[in-house]
């Protein structure tokens, strides 16, 4: 799916700003051939969750309602006119002027919907009906129920099966672009490198849409020269001397795709890519053709104010931090995050393990969903079982979406689910061979395990390219005693390695909650001292380990949840505060980082 964006043949046209907004109490019926009786403003994008002062709407469970009007420029109304949600959260129905335009579900991944017939002359009422449910036939995972109040009213509960804030809205771009009617539709790009010889060859397909004469692929470099042209949907363009997309160091070409209709120009899209090669070989992780060792974060988009809405400011400043550590990745912890963010990551060279909501998998994976029927379940196995739909959506979604960027280097099927249950092999071997059969680069996949998930009890070891561990000896087993930690980290580590030499090891989370300011003699757990001790053990540990290739701490920054006893305003595991002022062990993790080269690390 393309990013929108302005070209010689598109407008795009930002529907930013404060909305009008309501929560739905349910109570009357909301009519949508009018006018909502909405009177609070709220700004898109972001979460509404922390925009005011109300409990009741930070809180609410059910259906919210946010609406605003525009006008189409006449000199737009012959094109084609497409509105798009960078995101809805967690399901949306959209209306215009009072039709119903689009349903989607899925809250992390844009979708559209040609408006052409549904506009008007002057003022355009445009209304979002948004659910922030979550049960077993969404991603992430969450135990609904409903009860009745005293006077009968239904009242909906939502306990979420993850540990970050269920915050929802808007919380992503919404905008129109316009296309010719016949148009680009989608552009795939494939490049092969030749390390040897520094060459590439730029594979892709156009997809295009109506009558087409001829498309047009030039290849454009950062100086703006052509170093490749060719003509037709498929192609295959040879560049010598290729810059390559390199950690730290991106190098980024665009592709021109202008598309013909009687001679001229109709159409044109330019998509951004990089060129690079990922390989998982003889238990290392290869970029480039190089053993590439990851520095870096789980992290979350999750900000004051903004909740889990797009913030560049806060995207530009924590890429920043990162690489000011001498870090070189993160993983997008724990749904795909904005276009935005990608795009960011494409041009600062940035590495990103791109992961699904799949989050709050702690089903039994035991029956074969396409023998059984709901009637064949006295309790709530059969919704539990449809996980697996909303699963297959949010790949296909998620690969359809990032597919040509560089930064990605590898899909996460998912993060902590019941590997070591029954079941779980037949439930994720699909999933992955659907992520290996979408993703026109092959990229390798991952699912992250959880610590209750053993080397003996893992199921889907054999599915991953990479085994991606998620590990907290000394934190929530053996809280406080490192020694005891240090030991079971080695141990598990090197029991890995000899089972699995050719598979690289990582850890995408490890981590301790540490208050910031607060200090003891002791290094007790929560203070600042026990949070650098802990991260010292697990680095001597990873340091002997050969097939280990990366260290992804959790998490960048304190984050909000749900509440919990363990939950102080949130998850204080970031080495940042949420505000992003560093905890002390961020001054360690700098040095370490910044003598720890990208490259050959592991001998
Ligand atoms: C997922 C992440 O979203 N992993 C969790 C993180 C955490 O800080 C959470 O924020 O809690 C860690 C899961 C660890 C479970 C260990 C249970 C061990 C029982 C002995």
């Amino acid at each position: 799916m393309l990013y929108p964006m302005e070209t010689a043949s598109r407008v795009v046209l930002d529907l930013s700003g404060v909305w009008r907004f309501m929560i739905d109490k349910e109570q009357i019926p909301v009519d949508v051939t009018r006018p909502l009786p909405a009177t609070l403003s709220m700004a898109v994008p972001a979460s509404f969750n922390d925009q005011t002062a109300s409990k009741e709407i930070r809180e609410h469970v059910g259906y919210v309602w946010y609406e605003r009007c525009f006008e189409m420029p006449q000199l737009l109304r012959q094109e084609r006119l497409v509105l798009r949600f960078g995101s809805a959260t967690h399901e949306a129905w959209v209306y215009l002027n009072g039709h119903l335009i689009t349903h989607h579900k899925g809250g992390f991944t844009p979708f559209e919907v040609e408006i052409n017939d549904d506009l008007v002359t002057g003022e355009n009422r445009l209304t979002v009906k948004l659910s922030n449910m979550l049960d077993y036939t969404t991603l992430p995972v969450g135990h609904y129920k409903e009860t009745q109040n005293e006077t009968g009213q239904r009242v909906r509960q939502l306990d979420e099966n993850f540990d970050f804030f269920n915050y929802a809205g808007l919380q992503r771009p919404v905008k129109i672009y316009s296309t010719p009617h016949s148009y680009i539709r989608d552009i795939t790009l494939t490049p092969k490198v030749n390390l040897t010889n520094h060459s590439a060859v730029v594979n892709g397909e156009i997809e295009t849409v109506g009558d087409v004469e001829q498309v047009v692929v030039t290849i454009l470099d950062e100086d703006n020269q052509v170093v490749g042209t060719t003509s037709g949907k498929t192609l295959a363009i040879e560049l010598n001397s290729v810059h390559l997309w390199q950690p730290g160091k991106a190098y980024l070409y665009r592709a021109k795709v202008e598309l013909y209709q009687a001679g001229q120009v109709i159409d044109t899209y330019i998509e951004t890519f990089g060129i690079r090669q990922i390989a998982v070989k003889a238990g290392k992780f290869l970029i480039n053709g190089q053993p590439f060792y990851f520095k870096g974060f789980g992290k979350h988009e999750d900000a004051y104010i903004h909740g889990r809405g797009l913030s560049e400011p806060q995207n530009v400043l924590d890429l920043s931090l990162m690489k000011q550590m001498g870090a070189n990745s993160f993983r997008t912890s724990h749904y795909p995050y904005s276009e935005e963010m990608m795009r960011l990551c494409d041009r600062e060279g940035i590495v990103v393990i791109d992961e699904v909501p799949a989050v709050g998998l702690m089903l039994s994976f035991t029956f074969d969903v396409s023998a059984l029927e709901k009637d064949d379940f006295e309790d709530d196995t059969w919704e539990k079982l449809r996980t697996a739909e909303a699963h297959r959506q949010a790949i296909t979604e998620m690969i359809d979406r990032d597919k040509n960027h560089a930064s990605v280097v590898m899909w996460s099927i998912s993060n902590e689910a019941a590997n070591f249950s029954k079941g779980a092999y037949e439930y994720f071997k699909p999933l992955f061979d659907l992520a290996r059969k979408l993703d026109p680069q092959q990229r390798p996949c991952t699912s992250t395990s959880i610590m209750m998930t053993t080397l003996k009890t893992d199921r889907c070891l054999a599915l991953a390219d990479v085994i991606a561990l998620n590990r907290y000896y000394g934190w929530y087993m053996g809280n406080g005693d490192l020694k005891a930690a240090e030991t079971a980290t080695r141990e598990e580590l090197l029991a890995y390695q000899a089972k699995f030499p050719d598979k690289p090891i990582m850890y995408t989370e490890y981590g301790a909650d540490t208050i910031a300011g607060l200090h003891s003699n002791y290094d007790e757990p929560f203070s600042e001292e026990f949070q650098e001790d802990y991260y010292r053990m697990c680095s001597r540990v990873f340091d002997e380990v050969t097939n280990f290739v990366g260290e992804q701490l959790w998490n960048f920054a304190d984050f909000q949840t749900k509440f919990g006893i363990q939950r102080v305003q949130g998850n204080k595991k970031g080495i940042f505060t949420r505000a992003r002022e560093p905890k002390m062990v961020v001054r360690y993790l700098t040095q370490r980082w910044r003598n720890i080269p990208d490259f050959n690390y592991k001998k």
